[in-house]
């Protein structure tokens, strides 16, 4: 057994979960690991079939050591991410978020490759955050998970992959806070369980980050006889398990060493993409869902008692594909929430929630002032931004929103302060931080509006203003996928 273990330049383990690895295997017609999981019991019936759904719309992040986008598994279908081993100028590979170890393209495969993978159609976004040796630290992956949270649309369903992690010890909490954060997001969070420590022996998987975060699917590996692998992680933490391999029988997938290379590997690393690709399929079919819904499906349908070994504490699940309807839920909650100023008035916006698979009826935002609520819009499904006017001058003012659908009203924001309402004089110079706020962590970006007829001039290059009326302006703020902040002073001018 070869285990292989990452040291980043903080002395940080983040360890791609993988337990052996042996190429020049051929590609095959039938792969086990799609076999299994579509029927509940063993023995293998050679179809590996997953039905109607390909993932087809659907983006599946890899976050990873990268992906060969030429590989013949991706038929185009990679696109490259944000490369952050070589933004550190540690490893610059071509193309970029290209693959120099082939851990990733392993991964990609499984989650959506054309013959080896589950999603046949899904989009690979190639996120690389271990470089060409597999290091790679943990502040390198809070980067690409913010960027992951900035590219990502709000209101489109997505999944994202995690085959690595670390000690929760080792600063595995900020991985965990971003995580947490791209569910919220509307993306489906799918984690490897980690194989052992570094003598090959598992534990208990709610010690490692991103394994142990409950919203996020934590998944397992089993065998080729249903025997729980001997090096998976185990305990409350894991979800369900998924077929990862074992000395008996490997996992085949593409490999990063030419477009028509395979290899074999086993570990939870290679269990945790199938139940990504899976995902992708039923965000497919109900692309409104929110992400819980989604992630307790696929544990619900896992397939009980037929696993063997299972540790004790862990749940006896593996993973079936069962691409039933999902039964709505009440609304998620709305994400970028941003408020700007604009006299006496303030200008929330924000981005549709996930509405649970039932159309969103309304939205109500609440404006509290010292925590009681002194106004309150009830607005239809296809609005996104309220004005409330007449407020006082120099005050901060909370918001909170809350969606309806038939099923009921979602769950409420948490309270969010806004801008303090400011007015706006003629010839006064301003930062625009002051005129508008948004979500934390994220690019926001100005540009000037085309109806803005010269009443509103920027010193800067900055975004888009709106003349109101003479000698007033408006700002909108719109984050703006994958940009840098630019944030600068303005000029109303006379
Ligand atoms: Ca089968
Ligand atoms: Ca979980």
């Amino acid at each position: 057994m070869k285990k292989v273990r990452y040291f980043a330049a903080a002395c940080v383990a983040l360890v791609p979960f993988l337990v052996t690895h042996a190429s020049g295997a051929a590609p095959v017609v039938t792969p086990w690991h799609l076999d299994r999981i579509n029927q509940v019991s063993l023995p293998l019936d050679g179809n590996s079939s997953m039905g109607n759904l390909t993932g087809a719309g659907i983006s599946i992040y890899i976050v990873d050591t990268g992906v060969l986008a030429s590989h013949e598994q991706f038929g185009g279908r990679v696109v490259a991410g944000i490369d952050v081993p070589t933004e550190n100028g540690s490893a610059p590979i071509v193309p970029v978020a290209s693959d120099c170890d082939g851990h990733g393209t392993h991964v990609a495969g499984l989650a959506a490759g054309s013959t080896v993978g589950v999603a046949t159609q899904a989009t690979i976004v190639s996120v690389r955050v271990l470089d060409c040796s597999g290091d790679g630290d943990v502040a390198d992956v809070v980067k690409a998970l913010q960027w992951v949270r900035a590219h990502h649309r709000s209101g489109t369903a997505a999944v994202l992959n995690l085959s690595l992690g670390v000690d929760l010890g080792d600063d595995g909490t900020a991985i965990d806070h971003e995580i947490l954060s791209l569910i919220d997001e509307g993306i489906v969070v799918v984690v490897a369980a980690g194989n052992g420590d570094a003598s090959g022996n598992p534990f208990n998987a709610c010690s490692i980050a991103p394994g142990d975060v409950a919203r996020a699917l934590t998944v397992g590996a089993s065998g080729s006889s249903d025997m729980v692998a001997y090096y998976s992680n185990y305990g409350s933490c894991v979800d369900l398990y998924a077929p990862g391999g074992d000395r008996l029988r490997s996992i085949t997938s593409s490999w990063f060493t030419s477009p028509t290379a395979y290899d074999i590997d086993a570990g939870t690393s290679m269990a945790s993409p199938l139940v990504a690709g899976y995902a992708a399929l039923l965000a497919q079919q109900q692309p409104t869902l929110c992400t819980d819904s989604i992630a307790n499906a696929i544990v619900e349908r896992g397939t009980q008692g037929v696993l063997l070994n299972v540790p004790a504490g862990s749940p006896s699940k593996l993973l079936n594909i069962n691409t039933a309807a999902i039964p709505p839920t009440v609304p998620g909650i709305a994400s970028n929430v941003i408020t700007s100023t604009d006299g006496n008035s303030l200008i929330v916006s924000w981005d549709k929630p996930c509405d649970g698979g039932s159309p969103l009826t309304k939205t109500t935002v609440s404006l509290l002032l010292n925590g009681k609520v002194v106004k309150r819009a009830n607005v239809d499904a296809n609005t996104t931004a309220v004005r409330f006017s007449g407020l006082s001058n120099g005050r901060t003012y909370q918001v909170v929103l809350k969606s309806e659908n038939a099923l009921g009203q979602g769950i409420a924001t948490s309270r969010i302060s806004t801008v303090p309402v400011r007015s706006i004089r003629r010839g006064q110079l301003i930062r625009t931080t002051l005129l508008a706020k948004g979500p934390e962590n994220l690019s926001l970006k100005w540009s000037v509006s085309s109806s803005s007829k010269r009443v509103c001039t920027l010193k800067m290059s900055p975004t888009r203003l709106v003349t109101l009326r003479t000698g007033i302006c408006r700002i909108g703020l719109r984050q703006i996928d994958g940009e840098v902040p630019v944030l600068r002073s303005l000029r109303i001018a006379p």
